[in-house]
């Protein structure tokens, strides 16, 4: 798996639209709010061009790409906190993912009713931003309670915690995200971690574009200025157009996509993002017939990434034979490439590297 993402925002902004765009997934989109109540969820293959390229030279019976889930969520209103619209309890759907797109409407369209009466991007991200902010304080005054009655009846060493939790709880009260906190040491992080925080998790932006051209490169740079101040990237999408590309056949869709200048789909342009925000990285096996592409976090050693693939390969590492992507494609083949001396023998303390074509070494 690549990474989970959760899609959320305001009602009416094209979220479902989007998920559809992304996952061909054919979720249900209407011009009213609250569409969506249960969430959608949709695996999709990791478009990768490296690993068609690798397709190419080892010609395997099988590729098999890396996935990744999305999961669409009810729209956020303002007073959610409060019950208002479907409230905030759907927020437990995406409690899990590992990064959040907030999707935000930068199109207008009569037909299409907006909660907050007009287009205007900057307030639209600060009213679900504040009601995140809100859920998460929720969270926290939980833990407080519950921390402090551990405390008090001596079962339990709630202290960490209960620190921890006080200055999460000053730094939401005053609007701030739990991910703007500095963390004092790995304990904290462990423990931020646990409490799982919507408002601790990476974020992206994207730019729900739509297909007429008046007002958007407006509310588009709205949203860019928003998310330069908080660090946070922008993805942009034209959401309905390429809805609309993913139900034709494959073939067609590249031509048209082509036709209307869209170099690259709304899941490429996410999934990169997704992949830098997250320090992502590929590497790439060939066993037996299947070539496959794998994900693990940027700095991880060969061991760990051995135990994506298999928890026994991990257990049992000896080495990993590595020959980087540049070199497998210049030499054309895996024995070329071993022949030339492009295969690197790398211990347990090899960093694996972008890109790395992998054969693990171990005992079972
Ligand atoms: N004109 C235009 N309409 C769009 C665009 N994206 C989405 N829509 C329309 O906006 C309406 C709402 O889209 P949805 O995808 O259902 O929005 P949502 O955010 O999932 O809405 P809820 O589930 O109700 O919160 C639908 O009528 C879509 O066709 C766009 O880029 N341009
Ligand atoms: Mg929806």
């Amino acid at each position: 798996m690549g990474f989970t993402c959760g899609l959320l925002g305001s009602p009416n902004v094209g979220k479902s639209t989007i998920f559809n765009a992304l996952t061909s997934a054919g979720a249900e989109v209407a011009s009213y709010a609250f569409t969506t109540i249960e969430p959608n969820i949709g695996i999709v293959k990791v478009p990768d061009e490296r690993l068609q390229s690798l397709a190419r030279i080892v010609r395997p019976e099988k590729v098999t790409p890396t996935t990744m889930k999305f999961l669409d969520i009810a729209g956020l209103v303002k007073g959610a906190s409060k019950g208002e619209g479907l409230g905030n309890q759907f927020l437990g759907h995406i409690r899990d993912v590992d990064a959040i797109a907030h999707i935000v409407r930068c199109f207008e369209d009569a037909n299409v009713a907006h909660v907050e009466g007009t287009v205007v991007p900057k307030r639209d991200i600060e009213l679900v931003n504040a009601e995140l902010v809100l859920a998460d304080l929720e969270t926290v005054e939980k833990r407080i309670n519950k921390a402090e009655k551990l405390i008090k009846s001596g079962k339990g060493e709630g202290e960490k915690e209960l620190n921890l939790c006080r200055k999460l709880q000053k730094a939401l009260a005053k609007g701030l995200p739990a991910r703007s906190l500095r963390l004092e040491d790995e304990e904290q992080e462990e423990l931020i971690k646990e409490i799982n925080l919507l408002t601790a998790k990476p974020v992206l932006y994207v730019a729900n574009l739509g297909e007429e051209n008046q007002g958007q490169s407006q509310w588009l740079s709205a949203v860019q200025e928003v998310a330069q101040k908080e660090g946070v990237p922008v993805v942009e999408i034209w959401g309905k157009i390429e809805a609309e590309l993913s139900e034709l056949p494959e073939g067609e869709r590249a031509t048209f996509s082509k036709e209307m200048g869209l170099e690259r789909s709304g899941l490429e342009k996410l999934i990169k993002a997704g992949y830098a925000l997250l320090e992502l990285i590929s590497f790439y096996t060939t066993v037996g017939v299947e070539l496959r592409a794998w994900t693990v976090k940027k700095g991880a050693r060969a061991p760990q990434a051995a135990g994506k693939v298999h928890t026994d390969m991990e257990r049992g590492f000896i080495k990993a034979e590595v020959i980087s992507f540049g070199d497998f494609i210049a030499a054309g083949s895996e024995s070329v490439a071993r022949e030339k001396g492009l295969m690197s023998s790398e211990g347990k303390d090899y960093i694996v590297q972008d890109g790395d074509v992998i054969q693990f070494r171990f005992n079972v």
